[in-house]
């Protein structure tokens, strides 16, 4: 990349770290944005003042295009944008931020993506990773890019990537020694328009692997399953939560084992109810997670501690705070129907549950449908509002308010919740028409919920 003139299209946290990951590494840096109203000030205060770098916002000259040697794309942008087309047609190559990080990386990368799971699953191995290493890194869509790291990796460093479909789009190299795909529901079907592209690009994680490599994949998705003919030359490991396996990561007897062909022996992992992260789709995870660091190398001791010890992440069904008998629980990261699904289901009592947000062009009618006597209210907040409350209706589930801000949604539940029942914050919708991400919705939620007043307190 030495002197190369390198286009960065998106200036945010994928963008500004491949800006500074080329720059590193002495190539010329054009960071470009369609925003034209980001502080390019503040974002140049980031880098030193020798840098080779400078930022264009709106749309990109000839003059920026010319003798550009790559473009590299972050994950928000389509690949069908305007711009993005108009740079391939002129035969500048566009790579992900992924790509250019596996560019530089010397690591050994677990790479996993799904469409639910995906993070509870990266943080669990990494987790694993970090107690048989000194020498490991969390990247990804999980919110750290890989670009921020790639470079200071040796071949020693053990990479737990969470991976997401847009981030696999732009990939010509990259090639993990262990992929996972969890599992695959429709999500993101704007971006991707049909379920078909979506799982396409989920299953190119595995498209440059070799036969010295594998990928895990889940037995009880009936989609993954359905397209396990598209890994080329992997080897494929499955697990299972509900079916004992001639060979793979399996439950048995209430607990989990591992069993690498058909003829060698089952080696025990660990207990089901030695497991803290609640519901059966976390069974899922913690599976995958072991079939992941196996193959990683990890023993099998090191695996099943680490496990019994881990307590889930921030944002996925996190309990937040009980008040006068009411528990509120912040799953920002339901950011699509079976993520709200799954959260819903993991729900102990009655429930009043928070959502809507930006339209992704998903549909609702099997989210609506869990509601049946277990939702007191469906408090609706952002874009999809109207359309999950039409199709709340159709469904019969009439006890729907609207909100304007998520402050309100929480203050309603707070008035409206009986002692014993939940408020889940769970939107099966993205955050991006009122927030800049899960995250932000997630700490803004726990922020309400942190200042309501206990009952009785004047
Ligand atoms: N932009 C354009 N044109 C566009 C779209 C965006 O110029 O058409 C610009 C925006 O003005 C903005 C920048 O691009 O300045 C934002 O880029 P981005 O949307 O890629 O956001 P980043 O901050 O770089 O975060 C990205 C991932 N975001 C998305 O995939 C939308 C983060 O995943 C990821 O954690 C981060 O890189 C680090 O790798 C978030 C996500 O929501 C968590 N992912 C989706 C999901 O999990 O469902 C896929």
């Amino acid at each position: 990349m030495k002197g190369k003139k390198v286009i960065v299209a998106g200036a945010g946290r994928s963008g500004l770290s491949s800006a500074g990951l080329l720059l590193r590494n002495g190539a010329n840096v054009i960071l470009f944005d369609e925003n034209v109203n980001i502080d390019k000030e503040a974002l140049l205060k980031g880098f030193s003042d020798n840098d080779n770098i400078s930022i264009v916002t709106k749309e990109l000259s000839e003059e920026n295009l010319k003798d550009a040697f790559i473009m590299v794309i972050s994950p928000g942008i389509p690949v069908d944008s305007e711009f993005v087309l108009k740079v391939k047609e002129r035969g500048i190559p566009v790579w992900s931020e992924i790509e250019l990080a596996y560019y530089f990386n010397k690591g050994r990368i677990a790479a996993i993506t799904g469409t639910n799971g995906k993070t509870t699953t990266t943080t669990l191995v990494g987790e694993i990773f970090k107690s048989y290493s000194d020498n490991s890194v969390v990247v990804g869509n999980i919110g750290i890019p890989f670009a921020k790291f790639a470079d200071s990796t040796d071949e020693k460093t053990l990479v737990a990537a969470e991976i997401s479909s847009f981030q696999l789009e732009t990939i010509h190299n990259f090639r993990p020694e262990v992929s996972a795909i969890l599992n695959l529901t429709p999500d993101h079907l704007n971006r991707h328009h049909t379920f078909e592209n979506y799982a396409r690009a989920k299953y190119d994680i595995t498209k440059n692997q070799t036969e010295k490599d594998v990928c895990v994949l889940n037995y009880d998705d009936p989609e993954t399953m359905a397209r396990k003919d598209y890994v080329e030359k992997a080897r494929v490991v499955l697990f299972s939560r509900t079916t004992v396996l001639p060979s793979g990561v399996y439950v048995k007897d209430g607990a989990i084992y591992v069993k690498d062909t058909p003829d060698s022996e089952e080696e025990f992992v660990i207990k089901l109810s030695d497991i803290l992260i609640l519901g059966d789709h976390n069974v899922e995870n913690v599976l995958a997670a072991v079939a992941v660091t196996y193959y990683m190398g990890i023993p099998v001791e090191v695996i099943g501690k680490v496990i019994s010890e881990f307590k889930g992440v921030e944002h996925r069904i996190e309990f937040v705070r009980d008040i006068g008998g009411v528990s509120y629980y912040n799953d920002s990261k339901g950011t699509n129907p079976d993520a709200a699904i799954k959260a819903l289901k993991a729900m102990k009592s009655t429930t009043l549950l928070i959502g809507g947000g930006y339209d992704k062009g998903s549909t609702y009618d099997e989210w609506v449908n869990e509601f049946k006597a277990k939702v007191r209210y469906l408090v609706l907040i952002g874009a999809t509002a109207d359309a999950i409350a039409k199709c709340a209706k159709n469904h019969g589930f009439n006890n729907i308010v609207f909100m304007d801000t998520l402050r309100d949604a929480v203050l309603f539940c707070n008035e409206h919740a009986m002692p014993q029942d939940s408020v889940l914050l769970s939107p099966a919708c993205a955050s991006w028409d009122m927030f800049k991400s899960y995250e932000e919705r997630g700490e803004l939620f726990k922020k309400y919920v942190n200042e309501l007043e206990e009952p009785g307190k004047n």
